[in-house]
């Protein structure tokens, strides 16, 4: 068993995709072990996007996360984490294959939906930040 951090962008939450993307991570068959909508600041959004500080687009990364609610979740199952990363898709979803979350819903590489920890450090550290409580 394991266990990752997803975030449903504000785009998902502002385009009404919130129920689709969960019914899909239900339909896997994956369990939502937490769930809330939050608001994200600058600090938390930047603390999180940390890796990317330097490049260029990360005001507008973070200019972005913090727009709007959000829908932050600890999901667990076997391998949640590649098998999370393989739903939701490449991340320019000019190239995310039809069948995944980006693939399907995803135009633009800034709003692109939804984001899932890439390893089990990056899902300790995220669920750390986001979950407090539960970690
Ligand atoms: P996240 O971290 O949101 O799950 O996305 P990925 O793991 O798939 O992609 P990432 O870390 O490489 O990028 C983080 C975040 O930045 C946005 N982004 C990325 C952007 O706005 N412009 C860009 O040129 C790139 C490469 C999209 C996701």
């Amino acid at each position: 068993m394991e266990r990752t951090f997803v975030m449903l962008k504000p785009d998902a939450v502002k385009r009404r995709l919130v129920g689709e993307i969960i019914k899909r991570i239900e339909a896997k068959n994956l369990n939502i072990i937490a769930l809330k909508m939050i608001h994200i600041d600058r600090k938390l959004a930047e603390t999180h996007y940390g890796e990317h500080r330097e490049k260029p687009f990360f005001k507008d990364l973070v200019d972005f996360v913090t727009s709007g609610p959000a829908v932050a979740m600890i999901v667990e199952g076997p391998n949640a984490i590649s098998v999370v990363r393989t739903m939701m898709g490449a991340t320019n979803p000019f190239n995310a294959a039809p069948g995944t979350i980006r693939g399907d819903f995803g135009l633009d590489l800034t709003q692109n939906l939804i984001h899932g920890s890439d390893s089990p450090q990056s899902a300790q550290r995220e669920l750390a930040l986001f979950f407090p409580e539960e970690t």
